[in-house]
């Protein structure tokens, strides 16, 4: 199963034809050098390339009225003079006598990528179109975008497959009203977006963007803004939204489709957006996305105008979409207090529409909304206040960023170690390697316990951590006798090694010895459902669910909202995932979890299970191959005692991992 790629050189083929300051960035050029690279990097190659076709007026009509419609048709018809003059009822658009052609494309393109996922011809995708579609609403062009692609692809995929619920994460730096317009009232399409915002100072200015903006009537709570008020956010930032808002609204409502409005703007070097994360946080953004809806994720294009940035970042989204393993996340040094402000007032506007959310925080006593600046009331005002503040044209003071590393795939996948009579499923390598007779000594020091069996094992183990190591297998899965011993294994070689971190996470009660193992090079995270009463250091967590694993929405919010920070922050360069039996976790739950870890490490994990846990070698190889987990359908509210628990958890441990902070100190916030 493969990824679309949809682009059509037509799409270039219009541009802004007079003078106008806030336009000259949306040029043909964008979608060139973007294709360019896939092609180059031999991305597109590995795409299926699904052609365009130009949206009907039927499909039009899914968002827009007949009167605006019938306005656009007008325009290839239409001379300079009136081109302009049909532009100026809007904001910040431009016409071109071949735009109408292109926008037809455009929402075409989205409806091809769609039609593609849903009917499995491919797992997912990304169009590349011009105009973009965000910001147009029923009747009105804005933004640079004519028709509402996203949105009418939206609307098409509930129409044409009966799905039920969509999701729509739109990572444009700018505000997609005119999604949020469309679906305000309607619990069937969770709209969520983030915006520089800037106390409502910035384009497109609207009241509607901030974060208490839910939604209306039976859609309360499925339209979530996350406003920006400051510039230069970073990848910390936008992860600790991902991780704490986005992904545990997203599970809990668990959509059949998710629709990406995939615009670069929000990376650095934009001059629209002047934020700073780059532009492999595109990797991650789309690998966290990547296990809801059965991975079935549509991203299309939306802004973007640092040629460079752009490219990059539309890489890394489609060598991601294409199962590459994400590149080793760097620089996640916590985020802002600005950031924090934002996430705490969203959290709290959201607490009473996501059982995700209950304990969040209230709204905090300071109000980032009181801090609204008053608008100039004219343009004369507004060139005024700029002369004052004396922001005219600064963009000069462009920072430079690195080009994001080559990411590779190792030549093997996934490597299976398994004992004799359990079969090897498709698509993975069975491993062996001979005993090498001196580590099989050193080992046999070391573990007097073990039989000779046991040394094998251990000494296969060992052999393929250390390809991992040399990046010749990605990812592995053990059947062992003894998953305790297996892991003390594992992790002693990797602290002789070059391996820098280990992240070790355990699914129940495994005993994994710490004597003078806080020294950061492992952190140990534990669930299970013994009270283990006081946290034991930065690197010891024990993670205490009432049930165990086997309540999946406490165990989904522990994995989103507590391991993938730490994670993150932590950086490790291999993952050891350990399993016990009897941890009542289910298949979809493990594989979600198996997924989501593989955004770490550049994916080498490495899992561990006993042998009397065979059953679950299939689901397991099927995640680490990169295969979508399947949904956990839709959540309900986990229980209130793990919720509180796993809050305290949070709070206690948030003064040594920033990632996992939700709230910005109380004394206010003026700093960056
Ligand atoms: C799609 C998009 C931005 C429009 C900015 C106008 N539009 N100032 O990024
Ligand atoms: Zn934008």
């Amino acid at each position: 199963m493969g990824t679309a790629l949809i682009y059509d050189e037509e799409m270039t083929k219009y541009k802004l034809l007079w003078i106008d300051r806030a336009c000259k960035i949306e040029v043909p050029e964008r979608l060139t050098v973007s294709h360019d690279a896939l092609v180059k990097t031999g991305l597109a190659d590995r795409c299926v390339a699904v052609p365009v076709r130009e949206a009907t007026d039927a499909d039009i009509l899914l968002v827009h009225s007949e009167e605006y419609l019938e306005g656009v048709k007008k325009t290839p018809y239409l001379t300079l003079e009136e081109l302009k003059e049909f532009t100026l009822q809007y904001g910040d658009v431009y016409f071109h006598p071949n735009i109408y052609h292109c926008a037809k494309l455009a929402a075409g393109a989205a409806l091809q990528l769609v039609d593609s996922v849903m009917t499995g011809k491919v797992r997912n995708g990304m169009a590349l179109v011009r105009p973009p579609g965000h910001h147009s609403m029923r009747s009105a062009a804005c933004g640079f975008c004519v028709f509402n692609n996203v949105a009418i692809a939206a609307r098409y995929a509930k129409q044409k497959y009966g799905i039920k619920r969509v999701l729509i994460v739109d990572w444009d730096v700018h505000h997609g009203q005119g999604v949020q317009y469309c679906f305000e009232d309607d619990p069937s399409v969770l709209y969520f977006s983030w915006h520089r915002y800037e106390h409502q100072k910035f384009w497109p200015q609207l009241r509607d963007s901030d974060y208490d903006c839910v939604g209306k009537e039976k859609g309360a709570g499925f339209n979530v803004n996350v406003p920006w008020n400051k510039v230069g956010m970073k990848n910390s930032d936008y992860l600790s939204v991902f991780c704490h808002l986005l992904l545990p609204i997203a599970y809990e409502f668990s959509p059949d489709l998710v629709l990406v409005c995939a615009g670069f703007d929000s990376a650095i070097g934009d001059p629209e957006g002047e934020m700073r994360a780059s532009p492999d946080i595109f990797a991650h953004l789309t690998h966290l996305l990547m296990n809801l809806a059965g991975g079935k994720l549509c991203a299309v294009l939306e802004g973007g105008y640092n040629l460079t940035s752009l490219h990059q970042s539309v890489c890394q989204t489609v060598q991601t979409l294409l199962g590459d393993p994400a590149p080793r996340p760097a620089n996640l040094d916590g985020p802002c207090t600005s950031a924090l402000e934002s996430l705490h007032c969203v959290r709290a506007a959201h607490r009473q529409y996501w059982s995700c959310l209950k304990h969040a925080a209230e709204l905090p006593s300071y109000d980032i909304s009181t801090k609204r600046i008053k608008l100039p009331d004219s343009e004369e005002e507004e060139e005024e206040e700029r002369q004052k503040t004396g922001e005219e044209e600064k963009s000069a003071e462009e920072e430079a960023w690195p080009e994001p590393p080559k990411r590779f795939s190792p030549p093997v996948s996934t490597a299976l170690l398994l004992p004799e009579g359990v079969a090897c499923p498709d698509g993975c390598q069975r491993f062996s390697s001979s005993d090498d007779p001196v580590l099989v000594n050193k080992l046999r020091e070391k573990f007097l316990v073990a039989s000779d069996d046991d040394l094998t094992t251990l000494c296969s183990l060992t052999a393929l951590v250390e390809k991992m190591e040399k990046h010749e297998i990605g990812n592995g899965l053990a059947l062992v006798r003894d998953v305790s011993m297996a892991t003390v294994c594992v992790v002693q070689h990797a602290a002789t090694a070059h391996r820098d971190r280990v992240l070790i996470v355990c699914v129940g009660d495994a005993s994994v010895p710490r004597k003078g193992a806080d020294d950061g090079k492992t952190l140990l995270v534990q669930f299970s459902n013994k009270e283990s009463g006081e946290q034991k250091s930065k690197f010891h967590i024990p993670v205490c669910l009432h049930k165990g694993c086997s309540d999946v929405s406490g165990f989904t919010q522990a994995v989103l909202g507590l391991l993938l920070p730490l994670g993150y922050e932590y950086d490790p360069s291999l993952v050891l995932l350990a399993r016990t039996p009897g941890s009542g976790l289910c298949d979809a739950a493990w594989q979600q979890l198996t997924g989501l870890l593989q955004g770490l490490a550049q994916g080498h994990t490495l899992v561990l299970m006993q042998e009397a846990e065979k059953a679950c070698v299939g689901p397991t190889a099927s995640s680490l191959l990169g295969v979508a987990a399947p949904p956990l359908g839709k959540l309900h509210a986990p229980l209130p005692e793990d919720v509180e628990a796993l809050e305290r958890l949070r709070l206690a441990l948030q003064a040594d991992w920033k990632l996992l902070r939700t709230t910005a100190p109380e004394t206010g916030g003026e700093e960056h």
